[in-house]
């Protein structure tokens, strides 16, 4: 989508520090970080929410998750938290799928 924030990550269009790339998913790191490691993992095919997962797409959202466990281990991450954040009152501010991965602090429960 050509105004989405996210896409233009993905093609380079707006900057960010990579983590992993692959086919179908993109890595980075969060601008602004709420835990000492904070990076986010996006689907690079355009999904606006986990909300508008379907038969069509799930593949490439298990995919995510694959490389969110893959990140995870090579990063020595043994303890973390995985967020998405779906619709504004939950607090999602860019409309395409992320998994927010938090990491290096106790967390608390429930969220905010
Ligand atoms: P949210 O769950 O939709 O609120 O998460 C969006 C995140 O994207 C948020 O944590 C921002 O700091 C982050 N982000 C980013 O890392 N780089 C960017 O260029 C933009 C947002 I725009």
């Amino acid at each position: 989508m050509s105004d989405c924030l996210f896409c233009k990550i993905i093609s380079g269009d707006i900057p960010s520090k990579k983590v992993y790339e692959d086919e179908l998913c993109y890595a980075f790191y969060d601008i602004d970080p709420q835990a000492p490691t904070h990076f986010l993992v996006i689907p690079k095919q355009h999904i606006r929410s986990a909300a508008e997962v379907d038969d069509s797409n799930s593949a490439v959202v298990a995919h995510c998750f694959e490389v969110i466990a893959k990140v995870a281990k090579e990063q020595g991450m043994e303890s973390f938290r995985i967020v998405s954040n779906i619709g504004e009152q939950a607090g999602q501010s860019v409309f395409h799928l992320h998994f927010h991965v938090l990491s290096g602090r106790d967390m608390t429960w429930p969220p905010g």
